[in-house]
């Protein structure tokens, strides 16, 4: 019963999402209390596909008129969607988990479309995970009222979301609020809104009661209205740092629930013992997976000195072999660069690593020039305190540096203002063992790196941001204790 893609060299057709987006004229509109709404300001702003520079469609801009419309409904959700109980709310979840792997290949497709990531990684990554992690949700709502009956909801929902993973950031976001009870307004990063709609339709879809969720798009002053209004009680945002500072000062005094997870910078290291063959895979799926777009990605490479030179010499050989293009072709392993702004950046920082004198390794194949992308990108000779060895790139460049003691890896390693991931190669599991507490990150990844569950709680240190998603950790985020309505009759 699930739309499969098949497995090979050919381009997957965009025909599907291309029907998808017809079906709403190419043009989408507000999702309020159940139904599609035309923003009170009538403006919209295009969606384009990164790897080929089209329009995709138009998006609706939400304004304070919309923000406050938004978040009524999901007030006024709220009492019924508590009512109905935890074992009903599941089913929801189930339903909406099911709908998600029936209409697996036309999110992936779209998904690929809009972002620019690589169809193989839509189809075997994102849009599993997002299944997975409704599914596993579903089973915490049934556990609901016996293993948490000490808390209760938080209320109205506020979350905001980047343009990495646009589903799967939704569904972190969206499924365990769901699940404790809560009812929600989510905004999508503005370069990506088409799956949040698409999901919007399949809300509709399994009849999930009107203003449980409401999908409103647009640009960071719809995300700051949201987190200005009075009437929501807590938000989760994922993005950048600079944009949780502004978050966290203006929710601090209100009582406002918050959640950030934020940027990285986080170390790969790897000690002289490791497999190098399978180092250099997992550099691969550390910075190109996603082109780089990733806040755990392993940005920085930090090899023990003895074989510093052999791994990098592998590694520039397996840049040859890495194919960039076209989201929709499956024999590709880089994809586009999510949008123009994006791809400036990484341009400027990379200059800016040249400039300070690190080497820059490239291969020799030219990317097309049809949509925004950009070669996998490795600098070498590069200072701990250089803008590349601190700054946050968010795009497909590694910065190597070596160290020559355990002490001064970890040292290394804890060299940031970021503490969000952290990978150790090493066939000494003592090694691994002793280095992993030492490095300040919310996950320490052992001869592998990105593997994600929803049973495992992710989520940072120091300016990575605090607060988790996914596993039990990630529940209590979305709930407050309910202890003293055991002895008064009024919520708390
Ligand atoms: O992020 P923003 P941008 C980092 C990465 C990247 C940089 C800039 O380094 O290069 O951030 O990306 C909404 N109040 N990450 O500019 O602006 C915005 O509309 C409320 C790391 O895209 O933080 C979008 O929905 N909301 C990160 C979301 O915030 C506001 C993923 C994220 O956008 C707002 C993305 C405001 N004042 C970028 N301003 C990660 N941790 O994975 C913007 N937004």
């Amino acid at each position: 019963i699930f739309e499969t893609m098949e497995y090979g060299p050919a381009p997957e057709s965009a025909d599907v999402a291309i029907d998808y987006l017809k079906s709403h004229k190419n043009k989408f509109q507000l999702f309020i209390n159940g139904e599609w709404k035309a923003p009170s300001s009538k403006e919209n702003f295009d969606s384009i596909n990164p790897s080929t520079r089209e329009k995709l469609a138009e998006i609706s801009e939400a304004n304070e008129k919309d923000v406050n419309l938004a978040v009524k409904a999901a007030k006024d959700a709220l009492p019924e969607w508590v009512n109905i109980g935890a074992h009903q709310r599941a089913r929801y979840l189930y339903a909406i988990a099911r709908q998600i792997q029936k209409h697996s290949r036309l999110f992936a497709v779209l998904e690929s479309m809009d972002n620019g990531k690589p169809i193989r990684e839509t189809r075997d990554i994102d849009i599993p995970l997002v299944a997975r992690h409704f599914y596993h949700h579903a089973g915490w709502a049934q556990l609901r009222d016996t293993e948490l009956k000490e808390y209760k909801e938080i209320g109205v929902i506020g979350q905001i979301i980047p343009w990495n993973f646009p589903l799967l950031m939704l569904a972190w976001k969206i499924a365990p609020a769901l699940a404790m009870g809560n009812t929600l307004v989510l905004k999508p990063a503005e370069f990506t809104s088409l799956t949040a709609l698409l999901f919007a339709d399949i809300c509709k879809q399994i009849g999930l009661p009107n203003g449980v969720v409401n999908i409103i798009t647009g640009h960071g002053k719809t995300g700051a209205t949201l987190v200005d209004h009075k009437d929501v009680n807590k938000i989760a945002f994922t993005g950048s740092t600079e944009v949780g500072k502004i978050i966290r000062r203006a929710t601090a005094g209100t009582g406002k629930k918050l959640s950030l997870e934020l940027g990285g910078k986080s170390p790969f290291i790897v000690f002289e013992d490791a497999d190098l063959d399978s180092v250099v895979e997992g550099v691969v799926d550390a910075i190109w997976f996603n082109q780089g777009q990733v806040c755990c990605a392993g940005s920085r490479l930090l090899v023990e000195e003895s074989i510093a030179e052999k791994l990098y010499k592998k590694i520039r050989k397996r840049m040859e072999s890495l194919r960039v293009g076209n989201s929709l072709d499956k024999s590709i392993d880089i994809g586009a660069i999510v949008a123009p702004v994006q791809l400036k950046t990484i341009e400027e920082l990379v200059q800016q690593g040249v400039d300070e004198g690190s080497k820059l390794w490239q291969p020799s194949w030219a990317c097309p020039q049809d949509g925004y992308f950009y070669p996998p990108t490795m600098f070498t000779d590069v200072s701990p305190s250089s803008t590349i060895a601190q700054v946050e790139i968010f795009g497909p460049v590694l910065v190597a540096m070596s160290f020559r003691t355990h002490k001064e890896a970890v040292k290394l390693a804890n060299n940031t203002r970021y503490g969000l991931a952290s990978s150790i190669w090493t066939e000494n599991i003592n090694l691994a063992l002793d280095i992993a507490p030492q490095i300040k990150a919310g996950v320490a990844w052992i001869n592998c790196t990105n593997v994600f569950d929803a049973a495992a709680g992710f989520g940072g240190y120091r300016e990575s941001g605090f607060g988790r998603e996914g596993g039990k950790e990630g529940l209590y985020e979305y709930m407050k204790p309910r202890i003293h309505e055991k002895f008064s009759d009024k919520p708390v």
